[in-house]
């Protein structure tokens, strides 16, 4: 079964820039390597591309140390793209670098013009609605201007918490497919995923929950062993992507691209 919140023609990923060694983190445990991280960016570009979607990289921006992390500059739906507005200023000027190439491939394209704030590591498509967690980055003006334009479009939107402490509502989950989601229980706090089967994260392997379903296979952080079987023994395609430097940047599988059909 195909979901335009599971399968995808399309992709756009950006190479990181050397100074990525300088992108934002909550907690400094150490700078990215760059050859390492490049070496796992061309393995998930090439995981992508393999199931037969075409990607396109952009250019490094060494301005924007965490442009890499393109999915925070927009929202790619049936309908059109949102270019998002980002809670960080560093990354602000990120959004205005993206939106010359989604122009190019959408007919709809429309800005989260402010004064709030969103960015796409908050929101998760299901197909069926758009959950959008508020966070330190998406604020309630943010989402209150995406709303608009959603409901313009005929899709549903539901403003949930992103918890304290964790700097994307996707950090703690994933679409595994249209009716079961990848969450840590402190983000499935009951509510959250109601009408979806939830998987939880095995304790101790919190970190392997930003993954990405792309096409027929999962893009899943490498190192996290039960989570790996879990999925496996759930049926799914897995593919390990090493997240050693991105995740020293708080960033995982679905930061790394944004996925569509056109
Ligand atoms: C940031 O703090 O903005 C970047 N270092 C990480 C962004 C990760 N993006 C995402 O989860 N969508």
């Amino acid at each position: 079964m195909t979901s335009p919140a599971t399968h995808f023609n399309h992709a756009i990923s950006r190479r990181p820039a050397a100074s990525v060694t300088g992108g934002l983190r909550a907690e400094d445990r150490g700078a990215p390597d760059l050859a390492r991280m490049q070496a796992a960016h061309d393995a998930y570009i090439a995981t992508l591309r393999a199931t037969g979607a075409k990607v396109v990289v952009l250019e490094a921006l060494e301005d924007y140390p965490d442009a890499l992390f393109v999915e925070d500059t927009a929202l790619c739906l049936p309908e059109g793209a949102i270019m998002m507005r980002p809670g960080a200023d560093s990354r602000m000027g990120e959004v205005a670098q993206m939106r010359p190439t989604l122009a190019g491939l959408f007919d709809d394209l429309r800005d989260i013009s402010g004064p709030g704030h969103i960015e796409g590591g908050d929101i998760l498509f299901t197909g069926r609605e758009v959950l959008v967690g508020r966070s330190a980055r998406t604020d309630a003006e943010g989402v209150a201007e995406l709303r608009i334009i959603l409901e313009e479009w005929g899709h549903s939107l539901r403003e949930l918490q992103t918890p304290e402490g964790v700097l994307h509502f996707k950090t703690d989950c994933s679409l595994l497919d249209p009716e079961t989601v990848l969450s840590t229980k402190l983000l499935d706090n009951g509510y959250c995923f109601d009408g979806y089967r939830v998987l939880h994260l095995p304790e101790g392997e919190e970190a392997a929950a930003n993954a990405i379903r792309f096409n027929d296979v999962v893009l899943l952080p490498d190192g996290f062993p039960k989570t790996a079987d879990m999925l496996t023994r759930e049926g799914y395609d897995i593919r390990p992507i090493d997240n050693t430097d991105c995740a020293l940047l708080d960033g995982g599988m679905s930061c790394l691209s944004l996925r569509f059909n056109v």
